[in-house]
């Protein structure tokens, strides 16, 4: 056992809510889990004895480290052009349809190197963890053949080796149809099955699988058969679903006690229903809702309704979410979707974990758990979804390990 580290005179918030700080709080870490925290005069001297080391964190606000449970962070190239093509009248849809889209970043991303992808991923990755951000999770799914979607995942596990962040890594082989299966989906839902995910899933570089069930992704059916392949390697499952239509992937997902599905604005309430039952957590994604200037919102009245756990993600990608500020989608969950800042809130910490499987051990700060959480430059919590900009995490703890990247406290 390593010595105890005491962090102290901090504004608490433990479970990331804005009400309900412990003021003058301190918290004691012992081999990256939290030993103790609570009211800094509540702590037992006996306690205090074996401390090694003290952060005084000068009445600055801490919350849990935030958690980003939807990323395509790894790709080659960008989508800029696309952008401009959008703008100038042509829809998502037809610009997949065209061979753009998705196929024109997976084309990138088998041509670059793994060093090249680590490269640029790892530029993103510093951006949202000087945002205080502590666990990320990572889809493959712009390499759609084993090599390239090995490469991909494979660059996933060195972020994680190479920076104090917990990376989750989802398979997405199933993302889109490559050129070389054109009109053959069945054949290539094949090959995801009984190859890709065997091989990816042996070399233990598969957290949990995910399936983009769309018009322009791949069927009712097709993403069932990817669920049971899941299934049958004990790997949850996560789904992209009611994006841009409602196809019923949200209550297929469900029958297969999917962590999440993801996306939702056009979900009804029998999907809803689904996920209750299910304990499946809704992860909305405002940043693609707002780059491609969709007007339908997920049914968030129905969501609360039936209690579902909402989580909020970045979606970083090159083609429908070009963003790695998890704080912008704060804003824009509560903007464009209406949610309370407490439920924004909610959705980058605890939700975010249970999207993950993680809950039990993170995105929330209680004895027993890892000691991951975020100080900050800011008055109150609510500001994190307030301003766009301007809040800057000072300084950021994941296990217990204070990032090297971020900055120390300020000795004014
Ligand atoms: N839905 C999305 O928003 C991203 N993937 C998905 O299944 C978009 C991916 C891309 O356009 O590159
Ligand atoms: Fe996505």
């Amino acid at each position: 056992m390593t010595k105890p580290v005491l962090w102290k005179n901090m504004r608490l918030s433990v479970d990331g809510q804005s009400s309900a700080l412990i003021e003058s709080a301190a918290l004691l870490v012992v081999d990256g889990r939290i030993a103790w925290l609570g009211p800094g005069n509540a702590l037992p001297a006996a306690l205090v004895r074996d401390v090694s080391e003290t952060h005084d964190l000068q009445q600055a606000i801490v919350t849990p480290g935030l958690i980003d449970c939807h990323t395509h962070l790894i790709f080659g190239g960008d989508r800029a052009e696309e952008f401009a093509l959008r703008l100038a009248g042509a829809s998502y849809e037809e610009i997949a349809r065209r061979g753009g889209g998705i196929v024109s970043s997976v084309r990138a991303t088998r041509t670059v190197s793994e060093d090249e992808l680590f490269g640029s991923a790892l530029r993103r990755l510093d951006a949202m963890i000087a945002q205080g951000v502590s666990a990320v999770e990572i889809k493959s799914g712009y390499g759609l053949d084993l090599a390239t979607e090995r490469k991909m995942l494979r660059v996933a596990r060195r972020l994680g080796q190479v920076r104090n962040v917990t990376i989750s890594t989802t398979f997405l082989g199933a993302h889109a149809v490559p050129l070389e299966y054109a009109g053959r989906a069945d054949a290539y839902i094949d090959l995801v099955c009984e190859q890709m995910l065997p091989a990816l899933h042996d070399e233990g570089l598969v957290d949990a699988v995910d399936v983009f069930c769309e018009s322009i992704g791949f069927s009712l059916a097709q993403s069932e058969r990817v669920l049971q392949a899941a299934q049958r390697y004990g790997l949850p499952v996560k789904m992209h679903a009611e994006q841009l239509s409602l196809m019923g992937g949200t209550a297929l997902a469900a029958r297969y006690h999917a962590l999440s599905a993801d996306h939702l604005e056009y979900l009804d309430e029998a999907g809803v229903h689904a996920m209750r039952e299910a304990g499946t957590v809704a992860v909305l994604l405002p940043g693609a809702f707002y780059f491609l200037r969709e007007t339908k919102t997920p049914p968030i009245a129905l969501l609360r309704e039936y209690g579902v756990p909402i989580a909020i993600a970045t979606d970083c990608n090159p083609g429908t979410s070009p963003s790695t500020s998890l704080l912008l989608m704060l804003n824009m969950a509560c903007t464009l979707f209406r949610l309370t800042v407490d439920e924004a809130l909610a959705g980058v910490t605890r939700h975010a974990a249970k999207a993950l499987g993680h809950a039990d051990v993170t995105g929330r700060l209680a004895v027993g758990d890892y000691a991951d959480f975020a100080v900050w430059e800011v008055a109150s919590v609510a500001e994190l979804a307030y301003w766009t900009g301007l809040p800057r995490c000072r300084q950021l703890v994941r296990h217990g390990e204070l990032d090297l990247k971020t900055r120390p406290a300020r000795a004014d």
